[in-house]
């Protein structure tokens, strides 16, 4: 997803969803879309065992992480036996794949996403003022109308009825004055929501957040490595079966996409964080309720290139950005899905699987969760 786009079509600006909005839509879904690069299907037994590195925790733990011991594990997802790629959603393992060895040293990390307590700390001793805080400028964005270029950000705004899952734009709308303390636009707020995630975050707020925090965004490696708690080759953080003795283990979305969230696992929408089970090294979340931005950039093909090397060593991520999807709008990663993720669309709360936004585009469903190195 790209603020640029939103910011160039007036319709979505305003929130109207009309015609003439759609069919420049349409024409962007009828661009020629790359294939991915390698189309190596993984074979059963191509995850290996997680060995993890036997040194204890260092001590003491910061408050509110966890110890994450490193270790070589076996990094990126095959489609769930028995599901075609629609039912996966978006092709969600084409770009995770194919299946490679990668070792990454000890790391503290966030036992939860980063909340608006924490956040608004952040504010309060730094005056920080994030990218949805500030007025885009026709410099950033040339191709917009300069009437479109007002602080704001993207909020997911749900048709009332059943549509095509082809384009986003039928669900996310760029929403003037939406921002970390107005998460649904300017007649929202916090109130009550001190233990909910920090939302609207874009790459460069999270990056002067963990900067004061002293801490930094996690790699991909790290971050699926940390989220994988012990487990290896496993659908999800917790095991195979999405649900334990009848019971959730994520906020994800349930019912009709995007018109209908039924929410059987107690949530409409974003959650308290630490509201379901931790996964086996302590962390909350990591599938679901929101996205988290990872420092990598994004391209499909990179892991068939650390594939081809044997075992790669604390990977930190290609040198530049490709989404075949979206040509020319660099990328970075994001993990874990979010509490909009469903079977039918975007099922990525599978542990391995992917996904990517552009730095600027900072959503109500996407925020952060750091890591500290060990002394
Ligand atoms: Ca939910
Ligand atoms: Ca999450």
């Amino acid at each position: 997803m790209a603020r640029s786009k939103f910011l160039a079509i007036a319709l979505i600006v305003i929130g109207v969803t009309a015609g003439i909005g759609f069919a420049l839509m349409t024409r962007q879904q009828q661009a020629p879309r790359a294939t991915a690069p390698t189309a190596i299907e993984p074979a059963a037994g191509e995850f290996l065992p997680t060995i993890q590195t036997p040194a204890a925790a260092p001590r003491p733990a910061p408050e509110g992480m966890a110890w994450i011991p490193g270790g070589e594990f076996s990094m990126g997802a095959a489609d769930p036996l028995g599901k075609d790629a629609n039912v996966v959603g978006m092709q969600a393992t084409e770009d995770s794949r194919p299946i490679h060895r990668i070792y990454v040293d000890g790391f503290w990390m966030d036992q939860t996403e980063v909340t608006n307590r924490q956040f608004a700390q952040f504010v309060k001793a730094t005056g920080y003022v994030t990218v949805a805080e500030r007025a885009p400028t026709a410099e950033e964005f040339p191709d917009a109308p300069p009437e479109n270029l007002v602080a704001g950000s993207v909020v997911f705004s749900p048709p009332d009825h059943e549509v095509p899952l082809d384009t986003h734009y039928r669900w996310w709308s760029y929403v003037p004055g939406a921002n970390w303390r107005h998460p649904a636009g300017p007649d929202s707020n916090l109130d009550g929501r001190d233990n909910y995630p920090v939302v609207h975050i874009a790459y460069q707020d999270a990056e002067a957040y963990a900067k004061w925090a002293g801490k930094r965004l996690p790699t991909e490696a790290e971050w699926e490595f940390a989220a994988r708690g012990g487990l290896s080759g496993a659908l999800y953080a917790w095991g195979n079966e999405f649900l334990v003795d009848g019971r959730f283990m994520a906020n994800t979305h349930q019912g009709h996409f995007p018109n209908e969230d039924t929410h059987a696992d107690a949530h409409d929408g974003i959650a308290p964080v630490a509201q379901f089970p931790a996964n086996g090294y302590g962390l909350h979340d990591v599938a679901g309720n929101i996205w988290e931005w990872t420092s990598d950039w994004y391209r499909p093909d990179y892991y068939a290139g650390l594939a081809a090397g044997g075992v790669a060593r604390n990977p930190r991520g290609p040198e530049s950005s490709f989404d075949p999807g979206e040509p020319g709008v660099a990328k970075r990663v994001h993990r874990g899905g979010s509490f909009l993720c469903t079977e039918q669309y975007c099922s990525r709360y599978m542990v391995g699987t992917r996904g990517k936004g552009e730095p600027s585009t900072g959503t109500n469903h996407l925020g952060i969760r750091l890591v500290k190195d060990a002394p």
